[in-house]
């Protein structure tokens, strides 16, 4: 995942603050160093870096102190706050119109990834906007491109407008956009062309094609692997074309970081959207604060939030959550909740949204395979053993039966016995959390509250401890 060194980093340096009851400025420069550093080495731009650093360091000094808040949080909660507002502040939608024809353009070098995203946008607009998408080929340079948006187009069964290689693009164009209106289609995402850098060609063919569609968006892909150099182009796109948005793909890469900190401030564009794999169904909208929270480490609720409820029925999720907290959560339960997970998707990519888990699982790697055994194991259980989990505790026949039923090892079996245990307990001390001090809008609050909360036994450390 990208930002994993620059996370790493800020994360140690805040380490030093938090907890701390009191902080003097010494303490904050010093962790401010630490934390330009990082930035710098993750490739964002040194202007954007130093006006961060600066307006963390008079917020944090001239703050003052939030109750329920030692002076440590306070100064993570400003890096939090300002790291949000390099990256935007807010979520900015696309320019979607209401009840016409809605055209998006996508612009942008070679290989940064227009052909891809423009099929993920059509997939992700029907999805969720319920539009009926048409995609149109513009690169008439190479006949591979009209080949890969047409297969594309066929694995989301979205029609794709192409005319060959023969055509000039911006005549195409016109003809697309009289075949959609024809057609009721009530979105156009056009695939230009890509060149290796920018040259006057390739902006005036894009002008003219501009010219015909009066695009709603035009859509500046931007691979966020290339760091620093993305940002200059970004620049001079919007300079020539006036550009809408970004999208920032290969965010699944090893990518430092530095440009998805750094287009905002410095190309003046804000991240619409964000890739984060080569499948189709790896496009994500951008949002600000969820990402400097990942950032930070503070997992991302929100967006596990949102997963969460586009894939799980919500009512199926709502007993369980009941089931759970009431502490009586038994082997049905357990596999209910593994076949949510699975419908879910990657149970590595999920885990990774909960604050903490990040940590440990570089540690410990979750295998996926293991969902399958204890699938094995517990069908290979009776209904009533399902339905009391304590009587496997007792009896190590019905262990050892178990465990030969379903392949495996008794020792299998009883961590299975321990992971429900484990749960059961966890739900119970979630149960004792008060909700009211959770604002999804600040997840640092949340967390925070959590671990002072407990009496007597909290050190006011206030981690989320899993
Ligand atoms: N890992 C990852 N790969 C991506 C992502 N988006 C695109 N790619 C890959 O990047 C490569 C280039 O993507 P294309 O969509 O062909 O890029 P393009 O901008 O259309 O390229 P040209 O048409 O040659 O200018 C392909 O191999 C894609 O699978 C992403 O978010 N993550
Ligand atoms: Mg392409």
């Amino acid at each position: 995942m990208a930002f994993e060194n620059l996370s790493d980093r800020l994360q140690m340096a805040m380490r030093r603050v938090t907890g701390r009851g009191r902080l003097t400025e010494k303490d904050i420069n010093e962790m401010m160093r630490e934390v330009r550093l990082s930035l710098l080495e993750a490739d964002v731009n040194f202007r954007v870096v130093k006006n961060f650093t600066k307006d963390v360091k008079d917020k944090a000094l001239g703050e003052h102190i939030l109750k329920g808040l030692n002076p440590g949080q306070q100064v993570v909660k400003v890096v939090n706050e300002e790291l949000t507002k390099i990256m935007g502040e807010k979520h900015v939608p696309l320019n979607l119109q209401k009840d016409q024809l809605t055209s998006i353009m996508m612009v942008g070098l070679q290989g940064a990834g227009k052909t891809t995203t423009a099929a993920k946008l059509a997939l992700h607009l029907r999805e969720k906007e319920a539009l009926k998408p048409l995609l149109v080929a513009l690169d008439i340079y190479r006949p591979a491109a009209i080949d890969q948006l047409k297969t594309l187009g066929k694995q989301i069964n979205c029609e794709v407008f192409e005319k060959g290689t023969d055509v000039k693009p911006e005549k195409i164009m016109k003809e697309a956009l009289a075949y959609a209106k024809e057609n009721d289609f009530d979105l156009i995402i056009a695939d230009t062309a890509g060149r290796l850098h920018i040259d006057d060609v390739m902006m005036q063919e894009l002008k003219d094609i501009k010219t015909v569609l009066d695009p709603s968006e035009i859509l500046l892909t931007v691979d966020a692997m290339t760091g620093q150099d993305a940002v200059s182009v970004a620049k001079s796109f919007h300079e020539s074309l006036d550009v809408d948005g970004v999208v920032l793909t290969k965010l699944d890469g090893d990518t430092r970081g530095g440009a998805a900190l750094s287009i905002r401030r410095v190309a003046d564009l804000p991240i619409k959207l964000m890739g984060t794999g080569e499948k189709l169904k790896a496009l994500e909208p951008f949002h600000p604060e969820r990402m400097a929270s990942r950032i930070l480490g503070m997992g991302d609720v929100m967006t596990l939030v949102d997963k969460v409820t586009e894939n799980v029925d919500e009512t199926d999720m709502m007993g369980m959550m009941e089931k759970m907290m009431s502490g009586n959560f038994n082997y049905n339960d357990y596999l209910k909740q593994l076949k949510m997970i699975k419908r879910m998707g990657s149970l590595k990519g999920i885990m990774k949204l909960i604050p903490g888990v990040n940590k440990l699982l570089k540690k410990q790697d979750i295998d996926e395979k293991q969902m399958v055994y204890i699938e094995a194991l517990i069908n290979s259980m009776t209904n009533k053993e399902r339905k009391y989990p304590q009587l496997l505790e007792k009896s190590s026949s019905r262990r050892r039966r178990i465990a030969k039923g379903s392949g495996r090892q008794v020792r299998d079996v009883n961590r299975l016995i321990e992971g429900l245990k484990q749960q059961t307990k966890m739900m119970k001390q979630m149960k004792n959390m008060d909700p009211s001090n959770i604002n999804p809008n600040d997840p640092l609050s949340s967390l925070q509250n959590t671990g002072t909360k407990k009496k007597g036994k909290g050190k006011g450390k206030g981690r989320f401890k899993f």
